[in-house]
């Protein structure tokens, strides 16, 4: 047998023998998709742009034509892409943990709704979805559909209640995360017996506190990555190299 059979045999052994089981993801699991990392979101067009600068307040008032067409951009590039064995293997396991009585809750980074298109129900999305938009000034929720065509032509568009600049629906660097649904994400890694960390860099805060938050509550944490990551030596029990578009089928579909 070889290591890396050795320690999915270990992975899968601590999943199926968990009663919680909490899952937190990065933009890495949805690179077999064809979606560029958060890092290398900067291509083409914005190549001299750091996507910090692009996801805050103040890159969106400084440039407001700018930013949302980056977002435009992403939302088409991701409205052609499908969700992937990874995505569709965590739907899997969350039906499979319901069917067991088991808790399951998925907890992600990522903005382009491929965990629900891949069935996954219990989503909690910690930076918001990029399919939903609200305006400035007083966060009133927007559908682009309900707007006359003219209004939809503007870039960004006025928001029909207030007239303040529609912008997507995400959490930008520097803005506080929704707070039920972070409290929820805090809940579950509190209380986990195992937290599969995928595809993230564990640089963003506060999501990159949660692994070492169920680690610190006596959660096994095994980490599913082809690069090491900031997490990997700190509060990581098991590390699973490789993608996860591969790994996860795996190691739950097995
Ligand atoms: C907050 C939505 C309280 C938008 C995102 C100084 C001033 C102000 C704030 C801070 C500061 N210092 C620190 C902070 C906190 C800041 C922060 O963490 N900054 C970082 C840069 C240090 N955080 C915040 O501002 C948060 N709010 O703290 O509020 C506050 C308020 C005011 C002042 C202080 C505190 C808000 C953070 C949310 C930002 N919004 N997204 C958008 O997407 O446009 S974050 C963005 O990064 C994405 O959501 C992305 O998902 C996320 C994390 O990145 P990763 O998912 O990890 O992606 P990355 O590219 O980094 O890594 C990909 C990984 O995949 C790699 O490890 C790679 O190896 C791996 N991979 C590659 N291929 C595969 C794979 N894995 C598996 N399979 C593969 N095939």
């Amino acid at each position: 047998m070889t290591k890396t059979q050795a320690e999915l045999e270990i992975a899968q052994q601590k999943l199926k023998a968990a009663k919680r089981i909490a899952v937190l993801t990065g933009a890495g699991i949805s690179k077999e998709s064809g979606i560029p990392t958060f890092r290398d979101a900067q291509t083409g067009l914005w190549a001299n742009y750091k996507a910090e600068d692009l996801a805050t307040r103040e890159g969106f008032l400084a440039n407001p034509q700018n930013v949302w067409d980056w977002y435009d951009f992403r939302r088409n590039r991701v409205w052609d892409t499908e969700p992937n064995a990874g995505h569709l293997a965590l739907a899997t396991l969350e039906q499979a943990c319901a069917a067991q009585r088991k808790h399951f809750t998925l907890i992600t980074q990522n903005i382009d709704n491929l965990h629900k298109r891949a069935g996954s129900v219990t989503v909690l999305e910690l930076h918001g979805n990029i399919f939903r938009y609200k305006c400035l000034d007083k966060n009133h929720p927007v559908s682009l559909d309900l707007l006359s065509d003219q209004a939809r032509e503007e870039r960004p568009p006025s928001c029909p209640l207030c007239n303040s600049m529609v912008r997507p629906d995400v959490v930008w660097f520097g803005e506080m995360l929704p707070e039920f649904t972070l409290q929820s994400a805090f809940e579950a890694a509190q209380n986990c017996d195992v937290m599969l960390v995928v595809g993230t860099s564990g640089v963003v805060q506060p999501a990159a506190s949660l692994p070492g938050m169920a680690k610190r509550n006596g959660a096994f944490v095994i980490e599913v990555n082809p690069e090491p990551t900031e997490l990997t030596m700190f509060a990581v029990d098991l590390y699973l190299q490789g993608p996860s578009g591969m790994i996860l089928p795996a190691l739950i579909d097995s």
